[in-house]
This record gives structure tokens, C-alpha cells and sequence, in this order.
């Protein structure tokens, strides 16, 4: 994982959340986990001062977070006061989907990374207004590796695997569906058009995740999406 990639590696800029460092570059070899879970640490706190709900959504690209993100925002924005914080190797066009819903969002690219680390989560909610918020919604590079590692200080992992991509995915990439809490099977509309055996999929779930609560949905066809909602409310009232 990423100690041995080295893809942790950056440059750091200025800062005021906290912690204190020289301004070099991380060095490999250096224990970045450790630093990581420190940080996150710094993180979970301050987002408790807030009574904060935070969610890490984490899955391969193309599975549908942004898309997960844009319609519970649309539909939950009356009700809850959101934030978003996306996570990209590059462009902005994640956070310029989430900005069309209204919704104040803060894009962090992470260039040749593969995820996010809770030290750029620490500078990237200094864009936001924490005391006036209710969720902030983290949606992580896409990829079913790093982002396993690395806490961010959030609440929980979100995982959301489309039935596009196979149900053998827990099995492959189990530290991601062992990290997660919640489990979205998403794109369930395109069930009638693939082989995608649901019951084989909550299957291998159950096996390397027997406590992972499972939600099957479709973002397009809107099927499922209250069962979501009613999680997230219940998440949030557990806060308070
Ligand atoms: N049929 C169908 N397509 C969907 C659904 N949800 C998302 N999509 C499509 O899947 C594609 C990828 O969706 P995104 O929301 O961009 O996926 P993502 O996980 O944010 O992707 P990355 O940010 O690259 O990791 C888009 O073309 C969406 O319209 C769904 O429920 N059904
Ligand atoms: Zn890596
Ligand atoms: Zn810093
Ligand atoms: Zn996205």
C-alpha cells in the first residue's frame, strides 16, 4: 500500500488547524500512518466540538458517489445543513457538479495520490462554517486500495460498489468492505440488463463484513434512496 508506493509523498502548505511541522516534504519511510491516525485524531475532536456528522465515501471511479452525493443533496438540503469535501486526483468537476445544488464545497486534488489523508481534510474544513453544519460529506478518490488505510477523523466509511462492477468485489478488495460501515449496492435500474447476482454479492459481503449494514439503491431511478436518507438521519440523531 501506499508506505511502499511512496504516494503519500507531498509538499505541505500553510497552515493554522492545530499541529505543528517544518514545512518539508514528508519523508518515505517516515511512519505515515501513525502521522496520519495522529491527525485524525485532531480532526474527530474539532468535528465533535460541532456535534458534526461525518461520512468518508469510498469506492472505485465511476461507482456513483458524486452522483449519490448531488441527488441526496437536492433532496435533503431543506432539511440538513451539508458540506462536501471532494477528493480528486485532478479537475474540479466533481465540485463544480456538487456547487450546482447549492451546496458549499471544497475541492482537494491530490495530484498523483490516491487518496485522501486527514491532513488535507484538516486544512480542507477550514473553508467551512463547522458550527453551522450538520454533515459534511467526504467523497474520496476513487479507489478500492489506499483509502482503506487512512482515517480521516470521520464517523464512518461509506462503501458504494455499482453492479456494474461485479459482485465479486468484496472478495478482492476486502479491507475496503472490512473498513466500511454502510455498504451502498448502487445502480440497481441496470440489474435487468447484467448478469450481477445480488444474493451472491451480499454473500461475500457477509463474509469478510458480517456488521455491514447493506442498502440497495438506484440514483437514477430513485428506488432505495428513502432507505439511505432514513440511515443518515438515524447516524445524525445518534449525535445529538
Ligand atoms: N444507470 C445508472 N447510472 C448511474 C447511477 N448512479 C450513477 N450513475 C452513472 O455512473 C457514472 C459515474 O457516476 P459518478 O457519480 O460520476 O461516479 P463517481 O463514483 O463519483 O466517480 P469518480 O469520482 O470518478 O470516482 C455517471 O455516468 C452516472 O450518471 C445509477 O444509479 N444508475
Ligand atoms: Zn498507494
Ligand atoms: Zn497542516
Ligand atoms: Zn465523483
Amino acid at each position: 500500500m501506499c508506505i511502499d508506493c511512496g504516494c503519500a509523498e507531498r509538499t505541505e502548505q500553510a497552515h493554522h488547524h492545530g499541529h505543528d511541522h517544518d514545512g518539508k516534504t514528508i519523508q518515505v519511510g517516515e511512519d505515515l500512518l501513525a502521522k496520519n491516525d495522529r491527525l485524525a485524531a485532531v480532526n474527530r475532536q474539532r468535528f465533535a466540538g460541532h456535534g458534526l456528522l461525518t461520512l468518508n465515501l469510498v469506492s472505485s471511479p465511476g461507482s456513483g458517489k458524486t452522483t449519490l452525493l448531488e441527488t441526496t443533496l437536492r433532496t435533503l438540503r431543506a432539511e440538513l445543513r451539508f458540506a462536501v469535501l471532494e477528493g480528486d486526483q485532478q479537475t474540479a468537476n466533481d465540485a463544480d457538479r456538487i456547487a450546482a445544488t447549492g451546496v458549499p464545497v471544497h475541492q482537494i486534488n491530490t495530484g498523483a495520490g490516491c487518496h485522501l489523508d486527514a491532513h488535507m481534510v484538516g486544512h480542507g474544513v477550514d473553508h467551512f462554517d463547522l458550527a453551522n453544519l450538520d454533515v459534511l460529506l467526504i467523497e474520496n478518490v476513487g479507489n478500492l486500495v489506499c483509502p482503506a488505510s487512512f482515517d480521516l477523523g470521520e464517523d464512518c466509511k461509506v462503501a458504494v460498489l455499482s453492479i456494474t462492477e461485479g459482485e465479486d468485489k468484496p472478495l478482492k478488495y476486502p479491507q475496503m468492505f472490512r473498513a466500511a460501515e454502510l455498504v451502498i449496492i448502487n445502480k440497481l435500474d441496470l440489474l435487468p440488463h447484467l448478469d450481477f447476482d445480488l444474493e451472491t454479492c451480499r454473500d461475500y459481503l457477509r463474509q469478510v463484513n458480517p456488521q455491514a449494514r447493506v442498502i440497495e439503491l438506484s440514483c437514477k431511478s430513485g428506488e432505495g434512496m428513502e432507505t439511505w436518507y432514513n440511515w443518515l438521519r438515524e447516524q445524525l440523531a445518534k449525535k445529538k
